[in-house]
């Protein structure tokens, strides 16, 4: 394929996603698997002493916290815990939604326990048949919980919302229009079907995607007196949305129609990264999913190719913790790359998805994460990656890790849900 048609395809796509197309395409853009620099992998089983881990127990108690600690302090910066304070409210129960296929919930997460503090709208579809309690996928959403279905009952979000064509968002609020937009992307009734639920919320709850020096959203609820940002190691806006992630995860706890040891947590492009940092802290997911997580997410930072270290953080400033601009053209420098974030899932399930023409996220970068997490997952006792070389095109692999990439641009498709579901009922012990 000619860089044009390329160049043109990632313009698409990104066009697409939302994002920034002319600041996220910069000239020197790395597409070319030849000018991919030279480069050694920090090894996930040696630690900072020299030691080389051969046993699980030197993994957990020593290993694991060690890279822990160096994503949190480099990386996506160090996240508070649940607020003593956090209540969660049932707004609303729908017994016969979606023509009677599914339970709806809606549950307002006041993270200060107030509702003049910050909170999060959590939708919840479940089976309508299912036995209690259900497995359930967890995801935040782009564009409000009404974004998901256009099932007229959903809260229509009143939260800022980024500008996206087709959204039927004026002055960055949503409107009816809104509803359903981005259904294509979550395929509830076919999910319900095969006996799980789903739950999703807006990330822009959690703190709204756009660079105001984190005065809006959570961060402000955390801050020591006397201070007004985040410090350089505490977390930016990907480490805020994994962190509601959690408090959705709070919330199932108290609701005994939710298999809350069943929780698969997906996301999608920036909201893939987020799905990995959240499966990476917090040992209760059991299953997590990365669509197109690409740069900062799945994919290699030494590979510089398509997205970089420096192009993330100066077209997203907000996004990491302020010590990771360190690494801006210096991955080398970095003691962690991304498949010790796999790493930290280990030996929980994890699936990487990548596209192919998806140039910008790296797909071959993502699955290489995945390949150098697989001697963690091996040495805790699990399969691992069933892959040595990156699979053709649309054939997905399956261990305990799991990998495709499919045909086609930057996106969440059904042919990726399948394998969600598929993945979810081989690991959670569904036929
Ligand atoms: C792009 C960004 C990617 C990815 C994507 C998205 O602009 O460069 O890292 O996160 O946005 O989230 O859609």
């Amino acid at each position: 394929m000619c860089l044009r048609k390329v160049l043109w395809l990632v313009f698409v796509a990104a066009a697409l996603s939302g994002a920034t197309p002319v600041a996220a395409q910069p000239e020197g853009t790395n597409y070319d698997e030849s000018k991919v620099p030279k480069y050694t992998l920090p090894d996930p089983l040696v630690c900072a002493d020299g030691t080389r881990v051969t046993d699980a127990a030197t993994w957990t108690k020593k290993r694991r916290p060690e890279i822990l600690e160096l994503f949190r302090r480099e990386v996506y910066g160090r996240s508070p815990g649940r607020p003593e304070s956090m209540k969660c409210v049932v707004t609303s129960v729908e017994p016969d939604a979606l023509g009677g296929k599914a339970v709806r919930k809606e549950v307002t997460i006041l993270f200060a326990g107030t509702p003049d503090g910050p909170f999060m709208d959590l939708l919840i579809y479940l089976p309508a048949e299912a036995r209690r309690p259900v497995p359930i996928f967890l995801g935040l959403n782009f564009s409000g919980n009404h974004s998901i279905h256009a099932d007229p009952g959903v809260t229509l979000s009143r939260k800022w919302m980024r500008a996206r064509r087709g959204m039927g968002v004026v002055h960055h609020l949503a409107t009816d229009e809104s509803r359903g937009k981005a259904a294509r992307r979550w395929p509830v009734e076919k999910i319900l079907a095969r006996g799980y639920a789903l739950a999703t919320a807006y990330y822009g709850d959690i703190d709204p995607d756009y660079d105001d020096g984190f005065q809006n959203g959570v961060h402000p609820l955390f801050y020591r007196p006397g201070q007004t940002k985040p410090a350089p190691d505490e977390w930016g806006s990907i480490g805020a949305w994994a962190w509601g992630l959690s408090r959705a995860l709070d919330y199932f706890e108290t609701d005994d129609d939710i298999d809350h040891k069943r929780v698969a947590v997906m996301g999608h492009s920036r909201l893939g990264k987020t799905a990995l940092w959240a499966g990476a802290q917090d040992e209760r997911f059991a299953i997590v999913i990365s669509n197109d997580s690409g740069c900062g997410g799945a994919a290699l930072s030494r590979r510089r190719f398509g997205e970089t270290v420096k192009r993330i953080n100066t077209s997203f400033p907000h996004w990491f913790c302020d010590n990771f601009n360190k690494y801006n053209d210096n991955e080398n420098a970095l003691p962690v790359d991304q498949h010790m974030l796999i790493a930290l899932i280990a030996p929980r399930p994890v699936y990487v998805a990548s596209a192919q023409e998806d140039l910008w996220a790296d797909p071959r970068g993502e699955f290489l994460s995945a390949k150098h997490a697989d001697p963690v997952y091996r040495l805790l006792g699990t399969d691992g990656l069933p892959a040595k070389d990156w699979p053709p095109v649309d054939h997905p692999v399956m261990g305990t890790i799991g990998y495709h990439v499919r045909s086609g641009k930057h996106d969440v498709t059904d042919f990726d849900w399948e394998q969600y579901l598929k993945f979810a009922d081989k690991h959670f012990g569904r036929k």
